[in-house]
């Protein structure tokens, strides 16, 4: 007999809807310890709780968070604002003994990061980053491939994200859904942003990471102010590109953008080994590529691997080998892992402190950026 799990989440936008999406879908697919139970939505506004409520299926509405980690009722928080209020909701938290799961990134800055890591550690309570695209069935069977050892040795880890969406200098900074072109509020921008699932991936994958060369640039410089109505200096990174060198010795490249005209949300990773290759792209996500040296030669080619069988990754769980899921499953499996693991008492990463590395790399490439120098990461 399953347990409930119930779930208290703060913030309702895109993350609210994809992670109440994987609360709700979750028990129909995986065979779990826990399921999750919809108990409270909390934001400000009590009118659009209230709808957002009805439309998910939230048995209550809080207004004010700190209400909702008075209740007895509540056993994790899910913490779904922008970056500024990371900090603050998940350390009381954690001091209220809730478990917490927390969107990406973890926090404004490392610094930040790492209270949040004291505070749950110190609480002993369960944690999780919604670092979502680990969770992609494609890229779990590359991180498989690589800690099997299949591609040899590691010599170049390559990574993208490109978007488009700011390019016009009419769009306004801050506010609902504005908020992440608004420093004050996300941090910075597609370091922290964008950069923050690419590193993610990559340290998951490939291991740490020594030290960075980064550029930035802010190509508009100043917005309108949604808050305060005014023209304002924009203090966050629209593109960001930087070198790193891993601590396995591998050599890579990083970029992202929110200016590459035509790309709405192109990530991309390819790493080089010395017996073989691999390749994804999200907008083709079932696909692995995959080349192997090893083969006959000459047959010996670019294989594209569709990651639809029973024996892929996660893929045993949803429909027949051949049909495809997408980028919701992602948040789906990672529920899956978090439940999994609290049943096994092994937390699903990332956990807090997994997520305060990446914490590190941003701080190094923000900083290089800034002096123009390679930058060790780390405290
Ligand atoms: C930004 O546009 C954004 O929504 C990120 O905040 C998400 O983390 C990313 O997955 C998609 O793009």
């Amino acid at each position: 007999m399953s347990k409930p799990l119930n779930i208290g989440m703060i913030g309702y936008g895109f993350m609210g809807r994809a992670h109440s999406n994987a609360y709700a879908k979750v028990s129909h697919f995986f065979d779990l310890k826990y399921h999750p139970v919809l108990k409270a939505v909390c934001a400000r506004d009590a009118e659009k709780a209230k709808a957002f409520a009805a439309q998910w299926g939230y048995e209550s509405v809080e207004t004010d968070w700190k209400n909702l980690l008075k209740r007895d009722d509540i056993d994790a928080v899910d913490i779904c604002t922008p970056n500024n209020l990371h900090r603050e909701i998940a350390i009381a938290a954690a001091k209220a003994g809730k478990m917490v799961l927390c969107e990406k990134p973890l926090s404004m800055d490392a610094k930040e990061g790492e209270k949040m890591v004291d505070a749950v550690e110190k609480a002993g309570v369960p944690n999780m980053v919604w670092y979502n695209y680990r969770r992609v069935p494609a890229v779990m069977f590359a991180k498989n491939l690589v800690a099997a050892g299949k591609l040899g040795r590691i010599f170049h880890y390559r990574a993208k994200f490109l978007q488009d969406w700011t390019i016009s200098a009419d769009l306004p900074q801050g506010g609902q859904g504005l908020w992440r072109l608004d420093a004050a509020a996300a941090g910075s921008g597609v370091t922290g942003d964008l950069l923050a699932h690419c590193i993610d991936t990559a340290l998951w994958i490939n291991g740490s990471i020594k030290d960075v060369s980064a550029m930035t640039e802010t190509f508009v410089k100043e917005r309108k102010h949604n808050l305060t109505g005014k023209m304002e200096k924009v203090g966050i990174d629209d593109a960001c590109a930087f070198l790193a060198r891993f601590k396995n010795g591998s050599l890579a490249t990083f970029e992202s953008t929110r200016y590459a005209r035509g790309h709405k949300a192109l990530y991309t990773l390819e790493i080089n080994g010395e017996h073989a290759s691999i390749a994804w792209d999200l907008h083709d996500l079932h696909r692995l590529q995959w080349f192997d040296h090893r083969d006959e030669g000459p047959l010996r080619g670019w294989r594209s691997i569709h990651v639809t069988d029973g024996d892929h990754p996660y893929m045993g769980h949803w429909w027949v080998p051949g049909l495809a899921i997408g980028y919701e499953h992602s948040f789906v499996h990672q529920v899956a892992d978090f439940l999994e693991g609290l049943a096994k008492k092994k937390p699903a990463g990332p956990t807090f402190r997994d997520a305060l590395e990446t914490q590190y790399v941003c701080d190094a490439v923000l900083k290089s950026a800034k002096t123009g120098k390679w930058t060790a990461v780390g405290k």
